[in-house]
Parts: C-alpha cells; sequence; structure tokens
C-alpha cells in the first residue's frame, strides 16, 4: 500500500471508528465531520521541551533498511510519484512526477525535492527522543511504517520549514489540516511529547479543521487518489519473472517495489514478484 493511500485509509479508518453511525457516502447533502485528532491533542504527553544540545547526526538516515538498494529517501521518491520514475545507477531516482503538497507545486526533477521528515527531527529530539538510544533515533528518521512520517516535498517549502513547530510556520496550501492531523499521528505513535504552546495551537488549529464528508478533501494530491498514489510505468517494456534481466526493479504483490541485482530473493517479504519493471 502507497504511503499516501495508507495514509487516506487511516483517517477513514479512524472516521468510522469513531463516527461509526455517520454516513460518508456522497448523498448530496453535507455533512460537517470534524477531524478526530482534536481528541488524540489531549493524549499527547504535555512537557516542556528538552534543553540539552541538539546533535542530528544522532539521527543516522538514509538507510536502507530492507537492503533493496533504494534508501529510506529513495523509497519515499518511489511511493509518492504519481509515475514510475526513472533511475540512475538502479538504485537512485533522477526524475518522476511529484506533487509538492506543501505549496501545490509539480516538481519532476528529484533533485529539486527534499524528504521531510514531516515532525523534524530536532522537535523530535526536544520532545523526548534526546532520551531515546540512537536505534531509536535512526528508526524514527527512517521511518516508513507509516505514510506520515517522510513526504516528499519542493525544497523551497522544506527549507523555509526547517525545524519550525506548526505554530511558527505551516504549508501554504489547503494540506494545512492533514498537515495538523499527520503531526499529532506521528507525535502519538512514537509518544513525542507537546510543550504546551504547541498543544494550545494544535487544538484551536484543529477544531477549524472540517470537511463535508471526504477527510482529505483539502488534500489536491488525494482528490485523485487512485492515479497519484500508484506510481505506474512510463516506459521500458514490462518483462516475465523468468525473463528478467539483472538489475530490474520488481513491482511486489503488495504494492511495494524492489530491486535484485540477482533477482533472488526479490520481493520476498512482500508478497512475491507480480511484474518486472525495466527503466528506460
Ligand atoms: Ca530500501
Ligand atoms: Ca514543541
Amino acid at each position: 500500500m502507497s504511503q499516501k493511500r495508507y495514509r487516506i485509509s487511516l483517517v477513514l479508518l479512524l472516521l468510522f471508528v469513531l463516527f461509526p453511525n455517520t454516513s460518508f457516502a456522497s448523498s448530496g447533502e453535507t455533512k460537517i465531520v470534524r477531524f478526530p485528532t482534536v481528541a488524540s491533542v489531549d493524549d499527547l504527553v504535555v512537557a516542556n521541551e528538552s534543553t540539552t544540545a541538539y546533535n542530528r547526526a544522532l539521527f543516522k538516515h538514509w538507510i536502507d533498511a530492507d537492503k533493496d538498494c533504494f534508501d529510506t529517501r529513495v523509497e519515499v521518491l518511489i511511493a509518492e510519484s504519481k509515475i514510475w520514475p526513472k533511475f540512475k545507477s538502479r538504485c537512485k531516482v533522477t526524475t518522476g512526477e511529484w506533487f509538492s503538497v506543501y505549496d501545490n507545486k509539480t516538481i519532476t526533477d528529484a533533485s529539486k525535492l527534499d524528504v521531510d521528515h514531516l515532525v523534524p527531527l530536532q522537535e523530535a529530539w526536544q520532545s523526548g527522543a534526546d532520551k531515546w538510544s540512537n536505534k531509536k533515533r535512526q528508526d524514527f528518521a527512517n521511518d516508513l511504517s507509516e505514510g506520515n512520517s517522510l513526504i516528499a516535498v519542493s525544497q523551497g517549502s522544506n527549507r523555509s520549514k526547517g525545524s519550525k513547530e506548526p505554530q511558527n510556520w505551516l504549508p501554504t496550501s489547503s494540506y494545512v489540516c492533514q498537515y495538523l492531523i499527520d503531526w499529532v499521528d506521528v507525535k502519538k505513535r512514537w509518544n513525542l511529547s507537546v510543550d504546551p504552546v504547541e498543544k494550545d495551537f494544535l487544538k484551536t488549529s484543529l477544531t477549524t479543521c472540517t470537511n463535508g464528508g471526504a477527510p482529505v478533501s483539502t488534500n489536491p494530491s488525494a482528490t485523485n487518489n487512485s492515479n497519484t498514489t500508484t506510481p505506474t510505468k512510463t516506459s521500458g517494456p514490462v518483462v516475465s519473472e523468468t525473463g528478467a534481466p539483472k538489475g530490474a526493479t520488481a513491482q511486489c504483490k503488495n504494492g511495494t517495489y524492489s530491486f535484485s541485482k540477482t533477482r533472488s530473493g526479490t520481493c520476498s517479504r512482500n508478497g512475491g514478484v507480480k511484474e518486472w519493471l525495466v527503466s528506460n
């Protein structure tokens, strides 16, 4: 499952759990549904930020956890490209088509993208990660387990964000509500605290996040989800498994992508090979 699709599924699941009697089907009437994460803000531990010296080097990234030759940054780029990207030296993405939800920009040159830690590493450090092991910090910095920890966005938007918190920086696009939801969700999943000012801002802001029944309708990239979340091959032949050349990339049956120099074991932890892809 791609990252954005997972994110949307998660939000839908939360809505159905919290509002079991609410119909989200299109019926012509507008339903106002408050984002459920308003309550979740109260579930976060409130604490003043740690003032111990921050060192970015203590959050090792980007690693290649599954050793498929795509490091974490490349994994995100592949997952979020609207088209099957092109590669250099087999493991690096050069071009594709990405939509930077922070500033509504379409980007085709991978070098123009940053993969953003939605909750910045420094913010994580100040919110409890200063007490973590280096291994846990590495896991956080390379978190692909959910779709909202890492996001490919324009360099300009990411660098204006820096390590700022929501009260000091928000996307210029209509992605704001989703951003706030993701911020709370990441902090909750990693048991990171919020400081009092941050908590007040999150609670106030999230109460203004309503919608007409489509939970992520303010996310432009999600409005056409079926087309935007699954990379599709735009060039090069699809070949059978037996005919796959060395170095081919495979789409696995669970929707992830895998690369193997020898083909052996490719997608073995991801449901097997669905099809082999060869980029021109
Ligand atoms: Ca990898
Ligand atoms: Ca904070």
